[in-house]
């Protein structure tokens, strides 16, 4: 099965922001993914091809990452014969060989996950199979019985995604006790309304506005009025005892000089050193249900990683640290730096990377926790990869706006698809961290 034709547009994220699309077409039909994008990014991540030229979108246009696919990758996989439903690894491989640098920075991560992502549906289509099981397969994850995932939700949004005094960037919440994923998102979207009720009697009518990944982001600068007022949305939605918490930091983003500023959106500076940060985690986890801590130090603080780890009973996620790249996820490995994976498919710009970054996190006995990025589309490409891989929890921001809720909304089709067919699965529950390994 050939591809006939691969081509790109520059198409917008959920910031305005111009992304790439990617159009690629077999006999089975033509297939289409869009790309996302980061704020709070990782130095260590493939670089999003930008054109720079300020009279057009503040120098934010993607045509030059257009026209790799269109003019250089398109002709070249076209021309190597290659067939995605076979043939992911080798599209991928040849893309990475055809741009030639580390960091994917000739051609772009921008266009070459576009049609990573594109070849993969044009595969599972050939294949006449859903998304899913395509890359279950092509992850080598036994899907006898799937898994669903926790939704953790980000309801609350601060860091650099919201123009609170906030320092942290994401509070999220885990229905961890539901029984069915169509439940867990009942859950939290009761929890969101509630929240907004509330946020709306304390701070006024003029709080309600949303961050970027669709939570909501009051006038509060402490990480405990943040969870305080989570634990009270939880209750009043009748919740209590069943929503866990997750909290990312992203703590990257207000390091400087060696030490983390809590008060980097503000006129007051609040430095604290990595100990001190430390110890207010450790507070924070003493009283509040939290499950799991993502970036709590910045990208090349493994030591404090290390340290912060030897005594951490929740999970411990690596985003900017490891950058979904498998060298860094070795590095992790032998300096017990964390224990588990943030999964980004555009930290590292080919869906067959992503998988392999993810499998080395598994086979060392992590967990891998799949993610969206703040510049989202309505693509919901991740929704599958979760199922496919099997992780068990994902996070794709608030039960709100539309590219945020495209990823829930096709995890509950999934889940009714898998109900129609009669095949085994289950909800992944409290036993997130593990659900790759039960198989
Ligand atoms: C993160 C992400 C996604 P961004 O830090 O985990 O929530 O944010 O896409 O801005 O890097
Ligand atoms: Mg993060």
């Amino acid at each position: 099965m050939s591809i006939t034709s691969i081509t790109a547009q520059q198409r917008l994220d959920s910031r305005g922001k111009p992304t790439v699309q990617v159009q690629l077409t077999t006999p089975h039909g033509t297939f289409r993914a869009i790309v996302p994008s980061g704020a709070s990014k990782g130095d260590y991540e493939a670089v999003e091809l930008r054109d720079g030229d300020k009279s057009a979108f503040e120098g934010n246009g993607v045509l030059e990452a257009c026209r790799s696919v269109t003019d250089v990758l398109g002709p070249k996989i076209i021309e190597a014969g290659l067939d995605p439903s076979k043939d992911l690894k080798k599209i991928d491989q040849l893309m990475i060989d055809t741009d030639g640098t580390p960091d994917k920075s000739k051609l772009g991560a921008n266009a070459i996950l576009g049609i990573s992502m594109a070849a993969a549906r044009a595969g599972a289509a050939a294949r006449g199979m859903p998304l899913y099981q395509y890359l279950a397969d092509e992850s080598g994850t036994p899907s006898k019985d799937f898994v669903l995932p926790v939704p953790f939700m980000n309801v609350l949004n601060g860091g650099d995604h919201s123009g609170n005094p906030m320092a942290f960037q994401e509070f999220m919440i885990a229905p961890t006790h539901a029984t069915s994923f169509a439940q867990a998102v009942q859950w939290n979207a009761e929890t969101y309304s509630a929240l907004k009720t509330l946020i709306q009697s304390k701070h006024g009518k003029g709080a309600i506005g949303l961050g970027d990944e669709g939570g909501f982001a009051p006038p509060i600068q402490h990480p405990h009025e943040a969870l305080d007022l989570l634990m009270e949305a939880i209750k009043i939605a009748g919740h209590e005892g069943k929503i866990k918490i997750g909290i990312d930091p992203a703590s990257q983003s207000f390091f400087t000089d060696g030490k983390y500023n809590m008060g980097f959106k503000t006129n007051a500076p609040d430095m604290l050193d990595a100990a001190q940060l430390g110890d207010l985690y450790r507070e924070l986890l003493e009283k509040y249900p939290i499950v799991l801590l993502e970036d709590p130090f910045g990208q090349d603080d493994w030591s404090a990683f290390t340290e912060f780890n030897k005594d951490c009973t929740i999970e411990l996620v690596g985003d900017d640290l490891l950058a979904t790249n498998v060298d860094r996820v070795k590095i992790g490995e032998e300096k017990k730096a964390c224990n588990s994976m943030l999964l980004k498919i555009n930290q590292i710009g080919t869906i067959t990377e992503a998988i392999g970054a993810g499998n080395e996190a598994f086979s060392a006995g992590w967990s891998v926790f799949v993610s969206h990025r703040s510049g989202e589309t309505t693509d919901d490409f991740i929704a599958d990869l979760t199922v496919g891989m099997r992780t068990g929890h994902l996070k794709s921001g608030a039960p709100a706006r539309g590219e945020r809720v495209a990823k829930y909304n096709r995890l509950m089709d999934i889940e009714d698809e898998l109900a129609a067919k009669g095949l085994t699965f289950r909800y992944a529950g409290e036993g997130f961290r593990d659900a790759h390994k039960d198989v």
